[in-house]
């Protein structure tokens, strides 16, 4: 197909289904829906898999004469236990979203201007394969790259791979969970995974750094320190911010932010000094332990007070309660981990705390997730590239075990290794998610094509040379999930309603791209329940079963070391490491070493952010139910400092940021004495600025327009965002 621009224009002239403005008040219309089919009458229920956040909690959804109606937990499900989090059932607003995307757009006009012309799946994927087919004769198909978050990508991965694309990546690892899993890959070997490998449903003490379960509403997580609450285990919690989690706590310890590798480094001190650890495990499992000793040795908790402001008897007190309850004592290792640039040490000092307690492995500490063998479909071989991918030229993160996102950003930029022009963005909102926006968009303006596949109008859409409007997770079917966890499971994603515009499935979108580009071996199936059924043949099950129970469960399996599970520890030396050959070869310190962090400019405050239990991201403020439940975001500010600046709570105030960036929208205040005052706080994904998102934009303050500055983790390239500085101005 070849179409040009022009053509396109003269489509919008004749279809006419959206109308647009520079000013970014998009009006899409749509198509009026199908032939009106007689009307569903009465209650069916459909199971299915949430997908409001990636914790994938098994659902059943309610039919009510056709319309979606409520989604309730799946009570077979061993991670939601028949419970849903707020999101999960406000996931109903999905559907009926104002700021759906209903049909594939064209971009009209320059780049960002949210002018657009509407076209068929037909004309916008015939686009886009022409470009990638230019795009791979210029400059080979490594210039194609992917960023894509959740389990809806893999089949978009699918095609691009077959088409020879080696450059893809998700925020999950340098924006998230990537220092994390990195430090504890480095300590024992293995890392966390999602969802976390953390048994604190058996805890007798919860250590929590940051974290803030409750806020952070994993389900399972947040059912569990329920449970360890109501049973009485001891909460630990380290926040600058008065959490919700911190409000459970025994001991609440307001550490100053940036710090927590110092009070890492005098828990150790102490257990080792007063021989607290567990002796038998370390000298069965640990290797490097008297080397690891010596450099812990003058990290004492009066050398950490002045770090982190907490006093040395409450960092003895609180380690030797951590020894008491030992090895059911968990260290929770976080999920968000990139903070100050020295996060994957950070993360590695929270495995050797672990490592000390002798919670690795052992019940009410970290257990070993089981799963169930369900093989995959069998497709011809990718392509092989001879070239290397770009996010991480020359190895400079040596441990970086995933891709980095903002690497492939810095390649699209300068071109080199080679020259990156097209991208496609699959359910990820980049310029929310990664740091730096102006960046972002200097990247994309490098691009011969930017496709982006989204249910809503995202800022990263507004960018886009085309925008596909997927059908949400309730009107879809995606891959199966094959789950680690403690009890193992297989589940099925599948349509409770239609789509009601012109959206499609991504496997659908993926497999229509792929005709176009010549990759028809790459389907040798034609619908995907063709597909899901082969794979869950090959696991001895069908898809009619899925469909009707919506999980499966596998035979329980031995978690725990005491249960069975042999202790294996795949780093170099098989054992625990508590010093570090390879670190200390790469030229990294073999045990984590304290920097003090940036002070920041004088009178500033550190800037902050996490999450609402009611909102994910930046990817619910549209959602009706959810918005309705909280509108905007509010600037947590101390009582003292508010006191002293003038503010009171409820008013609105801009944020001025080190590099001189003003929020673009105003946020309100909230006075509280449940924050430092060295720091402000605000949840994340608020402050939309995107035209077509007319219900969300302008509501509250972004934190990403605002984290300008990051902190590159040396070992994995993660992005230490925890860097920014603010001011507030208040609004006349
Ligand atoms: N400033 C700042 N940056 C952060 C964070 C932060 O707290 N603050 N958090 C970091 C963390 S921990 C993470 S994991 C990442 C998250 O990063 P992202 O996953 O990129 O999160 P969102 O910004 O919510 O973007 C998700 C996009 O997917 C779209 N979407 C939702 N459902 C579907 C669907 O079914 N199909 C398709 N095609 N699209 C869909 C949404 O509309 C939205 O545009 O961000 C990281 N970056
Ligand atoms: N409702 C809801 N739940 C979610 C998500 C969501 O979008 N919505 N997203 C999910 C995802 S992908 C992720 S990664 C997780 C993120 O959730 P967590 O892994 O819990 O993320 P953190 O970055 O630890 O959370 C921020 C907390 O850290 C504190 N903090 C900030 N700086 C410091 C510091 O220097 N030291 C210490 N000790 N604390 C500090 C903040 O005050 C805040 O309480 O949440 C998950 N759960
Ligand atoms: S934790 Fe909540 S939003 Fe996430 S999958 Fe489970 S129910 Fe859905
Ligand atoms: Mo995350």
């Amino acid at each position: 197909m070849n179409l040009s621009r022009r053509r396109f224009l003269k489509i919008a002239g004749a279809g006419a289904a959206v109308a647009a403005t520079a000013t970014g008040g998009l009006v899409a219309l749509g198509r009026s829906g199908a032939a009106a089919a007689p009307r569903e009458r009465g209650l069916r229920t459909v199971p299915t898999f949430c997908d409001v956040c990636f914790w994938k909690c098994n659902a059943i959804a309610t039919v009510r004469d056709g319309a979606l109606w409520k989604i309730e937990g799946n009570p077979i499900d061993p991670l939601s236990n028949g419970r849903l989090c707020p999101r999960g059932t406000g996931g109903v607003g999905a559907v009926s979203d104002p700021d759906r995307l209903r049909t594939p757009l064209l971009r009209a006009s320059v780049r960002g201007e949210e002018r657009w012309t509407a076209v068929t799946w037909d004309e916008a994927l015939g686009y886009i394969a022409e470009k990638m087919q230019d795009i791979k004769a210029k400059y080979g198909p490594e210039a194609v790259a992917m960023f894509s978050h959740g389990l809806g990508g893999a089949f978009l991965k699918h095609t691009l791979k077959a088409y020879g694309a080696i450059n893809l990546a998700a925020p999950s690892f340098a924006q998230c969970r990537g220092p994390r899993d990195v430090g504890f890959e480095l300590t024992f070997g293995e890392g966390i995974g999602s969802p976390e490998r953390t048994d604190i449903a058996n805890a007798r003490c919860l250590v929590l750094i940051g974290s803030h379960l409750g806020e952070n509403m994993h389900n399972s997580q947040v059912q569990e320190l329920a449970e360890a609450v109501g049973r009485g285990a001891t909460i630990i919690v380290a926040d600058p911010r008065f959490s919700i989690a911190a409000s459970k706590a025994k001991h609440y310890l307001p550490v100053k932010p940036g710090t927590d590798l110092a009070l890492l480094l005098a828990w150790m001190n102490v257990l080792v000094a007063e021989r607290l650890y567990d002796q038998d495990y370390v000298a069965a499992h640990g290797f490097g332990f008297d080397a690891f000793a010596a450099a812990i040795a003058s990290y004492t908790p009066e050398w950490a007070y002045p770090e982190t402001g907490i006093a040395p008897e409450v960092i003895r007190e609180t380690a030797r309660e951590m020894a008491r309850h030992r090895p059911a004592t968990l260290v929770h290792p976080g999920r968000h981990s990139t903070w100050y640039g020295d996060d994957a040490q950070r993360s590695r000092a929270i495995a050797l705390l672990n490592a000390l307690l002798g919670s690795w492995g052992r019940k009410g500490g970290f257990y070993t997730p089981a799963s169930m063998t369900v093989p995959g479909y069998p497709y011809p071989p990718y392509p092989r590239s001879g070239r290397a991918k770009v996010d991480n030229p020359d190895h400079k993160y040596p441990f970086a075990s995933e891709a980095i996102t903002t690497g492939i950003r810095d390649a699209t930029i300068s071109g080199q290794p080679y020259p990156i022009k097209g991208w496609w963005v699959y359910a990820t909102n980049l310029l929310q998610a990664l740091p730096d926006q102006a960046a972002t968009i200097e990247a994309i303006q490098q691009l011969d094509l930017l496709a982006v596949v989204d249910v809503v109008g995202s800022e990263t859409a507004g960018w886009a040379d085309v925008v596909l409007p997927e059908a949400t997770y309730l009107e879809r079917y995606d891959d199966l999930n094959v789950e680690l966890f403690r009890q193992p499971f297989v589940a099925l994603r599948q349509p409770v309603v239609e789509p009601p515009h012109d959206q499609k499935a991504n496997w659908w979108i993926a497999r229509e791209l792929a005709l176009k580009l010549d990759l028809a071996a790459f389907y040798p199936w034609t619908t995907i329940e063709e597909y899901l059924d082969h794979r869950l043949r090959g696991a001895g099950l069908s898809l009619a079963e899925l469909q009707t129970k919506g999980l499966v469960r596998g035979a329980p399996q031995p978690i725990y070391y005491e249960d069975g599970v042999p202790p294996t520890f795949p780093t170099p030396s098989q054992k625990i490491e508590f010093y570090s050959v390879q670190l200390e070869q790469k030229g990294f310190d073999p045990v984590p070493r304290y920097t003090p962090p940036d002070p920041g400019p004088p009178g500033a405050f550190r800037l902050l952010f996490g999450r609402s239990p009611v909102h994910t991201f930046s990817r619910t403020q549209t959602n009706p139910i959810l918005a309705q439940a909280m509108t905007e975001n509010e600037l947590w500010v101390n009582a003292s400092v508010a006191q002293r600046l003038g503010l009171a709570t409820g008013q609105r105030v801009r944020l001025r940021n080190q590099d001189g960036v003003r929020s673009d929208f105003a946020i309100k205040v909230r006075a509280t004495e449940a924050i430092r005052p060295d720091c402000v706080y605000m949840v994340h994904g608020f402050g939309h600025t995107a035209g077509m998102l007319r219900h969300a934009r302008g509501r509250g303050a972004s934190d990403a327009q605002l984290i300008t500055a990051y902190k590159t983790d040396p070992l994995m390239g993660g992005t230490g965002m925890n860097v920014n500085f603010v001011t507030i101005e208040q609004e006349a």
